[in-house]
Formats: structure tokens, sequence, C-alpha cells
């Protein structure tokens, strides 16, 4: 379904395989706008996907360098996708450094914003939510100083969804 080998992907009826988390995103809000997690006017579309373009490149990237370059169960499968790659460790180690600075970036940004994306809850939360998580799986934990991106993780966290 898939050449890439890689999750997620969404076959529609009529065969057509869409993979890419921010494409099978866009389908499904062209669909069902309400709630709108990808922004409603030009500038917040923009900002949406800005923030979620920073969590993915910045945060999610570097996880995955961290995780995948250091998990036992993953030797030889460094990247994901076709292709056999191995481990790193040196790639582990700047991963972990680069979460932990991007930790301290959406602090910044959440110091005078409720959510990433400005004053409504969107994709960006969403990606976010998933890389603290993750990060969690490599003992990355949100900084005691870090007291914005605390507060705004324990509002998200506890949303239906999240716990879905
Ligand atoms: N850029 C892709 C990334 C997809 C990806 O990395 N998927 C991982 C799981 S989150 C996967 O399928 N890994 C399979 C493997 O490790 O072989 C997207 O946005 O969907």
């Amino acid at each position: 379904m898939n050449p890439d080998c890689v999750v997620p992907v969404l076959q529609l009826d009529d065969g057509t395989c869409i993979s890419e988390v921010s494409a099978i995103c866009q389908y499904v809000e062209d669909l069902h706008p309400e709630p709108p997690l990808l922004g409603t006017s030009p500038v917040q579309r923009a900002l949406v996907s800005m923030w979620n373009g920073k969590v993915e490149q910045l945060g999610l990237l570097a996880m995955m360098d961290a995780f995948r370059n250091s998990a036992k169960g993953l030797a030889g499968r460094a990247l994901p996708g076709p292709e056999a790659y191995d481990q790193i460790p040196e790639l582990a180690a700047r991963g972990r450094k680069r979460v932990e600075h991007f930790f301290g970036r959406l602090n910044d940004q959440l110091a005078t914003n409720t959510f990433l994306a400005g004053d409504a809850f969107s994709m960006a939360d969403i990606s976010a939510m998933v890389l603290v998580d993750f990060a969690g799986w490599v003992k990355i934990a949100i900084p005691d100083e870090a007291t914005h991106l605390e507060r705004w993780y324990t509002v998200v966290a506890k949303r239906p969804s999240a716990s879905a």
C-alpha cells in the first residue's frame, strides 16, 4: 500500500492510498472541517502548518534519531522504510540533545500562547504531545524549568482524544 513501507496509510473505498501524516490529516480536515484542527484563516493555517513542521522536523525527527539509534530491538533498522541502516550511537546522543533543546523552544512559545499556534488547539499541539510522549520512551522528560510546556501538556493530555 505504501512503497516507502511505513505507516500510517489511509486506503479509500476506490483503492486510493494516502500516506504521510500531514496529507492524511489534510484529507480528513477537508471532509470534517468541524472542529477545525488546521486553522480557519490564511494566517492561522500558516501558523499551524509552521508549528507542525517545526515539531516534525526539529522535534520528532530528532527524537527518532535518539530512539532508533539506541533501541536494541532496532539494530539494523535505524531508519524506517524498506532499506536497512545500521545504528549510529552518536546520532542517538545528538538526537537527545536536540530534543532537550527543542523542549526549551516549545516552552518559550507557550509562555505567551495558550496553544502552539495561538489561542486554538490544533494539529501542531497533537504532534507536540506525541513528541513529549515518545520522548518519555528514551527517558527525556519535560525539564523542571519548562513550566509553560508542563502547563500546556497537562491541558492537552487531559483531552478525551488523548486517551482514546
Ligand atoms: N513521514 C512519514 C513517517 C512515517 C513513519 O516514520 N512511520 C513509522 C512509524 S511512526 C514506521 O512506519 N516505521 C516502520 C519501520 O520502522 O519499519 C509520515 O509522516 O507518515
